[in-house]
Parts: C-alpha cells; sequence; structure tokens
C-alpha cells in the first residue's frame, strides 16, 4: 500500500470512529436502549383505563413506545395493562416491563439495521410484528425466520419450577434488516432491553 493510500484509509477510518461514536466500536457506543429503569417508578401502568390504543408513553433516545391492542388468535383483541416491576430480566438495572393482554409499538427514532429485546413468557400467546406487518399471534420462538422482510431469531431457555417442571421459558429476539418499527405483547409476558442499534 502507498504512503497516499494508507494515509487515506486512516484518515477514513479517524472519521468513522468520530462521526459519534469515538473511541469504541460502532456497535458498542451507539446502540441505545429502552430498559424500564429509573426514572420511571416501579409500578407504573401504562394503558387500561388510563390511556387509549396508540397513545405514547415512552420518549427515549431508541424511539418512542405506545401502548396498542392485543390481539387473540380468534381475531378479538384486549386493551389491559404493562405495569413496570422488578427485578429486571439482566443486564444493568433491576426493572422490567410485565405485559398482560397489550401490546407495545416501538417506532425507532430513524431505522436501524439490529433490534434485540429480552423477554420472560410465562403462558399465552403472543403478538408480534415489524414495519407495520400483519401482527402473528403466535409464540415468539415459532415465529419464521424473516418477517416482513426483517430476518428473526429467537433464543430460549426453559424456566424449571422447584419440582423440575417447565413453567415458562426466557428467551432474546434479535432482528436484522432495515427496522423502523417494531409491535409486540403478550399475556403473562415481561419485556427488558429493547436495544437498537444505529
Ligand atoms: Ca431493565
Ligand atoms: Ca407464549
Amino acid at each position: 500500500m502507498s504512503t497516499l493510500n494508507l494515509r487515506l484509509v486512516v484518515l477514513i477510518t479517524l472519521a468513522w470512529l468520530l462521526a459519534g461514536c469515538a473511541g469504541m466500536s460502532k456497535e458498542k457506543q451507539c446502540t441505545v436502549c429502552i430498559d424500564f429503569e429509573q426514572p420511571i417508578a416501579p409500578g407504573t401502568a401504562f394503558g387500561g383505563s388510563a390511556q387509549t390504543p396508540g397513545t405514547v408513553v415512552l420518549q427515549r433516545a431508541a424511539g418512542t413506545m405506545s401502548v396498542e391492542n392485543f390481539l387473540h388468535p380468534s381475531g378479538t383483541s384486549s386493551f389491559n395493562r404493562a405495569v413496570v416491576s422488578s427485578p429486571g430480566l439482566g443486564g444493568p438495572g433491576n426493572q422490567r416491563l410485565d405485559v398482560n393482554n397489550i401490546s407495545l409499538r416501538f417506532a425507532l427514532a430513524a431505522p436501524s439495521r439490529e433490534v434485540t429485546f429480552d423477554f420472560t413468557d410465562l403462558g399465552g400467546h403472543e403478538n408480534f410484528a415489524v414495519n407495520g406487518g400483519a401482527i402473528d399471534t403466535g409464540n415468539l420462538e415459532a415465529l419464521p425466520a424473516t418477517v416482513n422482510g426483517v430476518a428473526v431469531t429467537v433464543f430460549t431457555a426453559p424456566i424449571f419450577n422447584s419440582g423440575g417442571v417447565q413453567v415458562g421459558k426466557v428467551g432474546k429476539v434479535r432482528l436484522t434488516g432495515q427496522i423502523r418499527e417494531v409491535l409486540v405483547g403478550g399475556q403473562e409476558f415481561s419485556l427488558d432491553n429493547f436495544c437498537v442499534a444505529p
């Protein structure tokens, strides 16, 4: 490589590092999360009679979160509540969102190439949609590998009670592609660490 080319590579690398993500890898520095931590008080409830579907209840760097109808496989819908509870589902902090027959719509501040979130599923079915597509009313781990053009990977591990009986599962969903909006809901379901990469 000529000296000129080497200088060019160094300059481009420096410019990339300094574009808002200086000092660390672009992904680590620029990923932003909705983690349901303070200053949201434990016990804060979203949905129910306090709001109507479509109401934005959180505004963060990652985007906005609104409360939405939860669709059942029969075609009927519910609009119950989501409550901030503790402990969290891992990572820093100690609060999560318990989701009971309601859905949350995350409208990202900017299109993202990767979204991840953690969940606990203790029963019932879920709602999932991406970029405004059709709402899936099955279980998250049964989602197809691609939904509305976005690649979906779901990791789960079983939760056992003291008698060794499986009572639910913990999991992580990873979406890759061009993501603008994610809808997720559940019945006996918790959500945490909704993270958006640039
Ligand atoms: Ca949390
Ligand atoms: Ca389920």
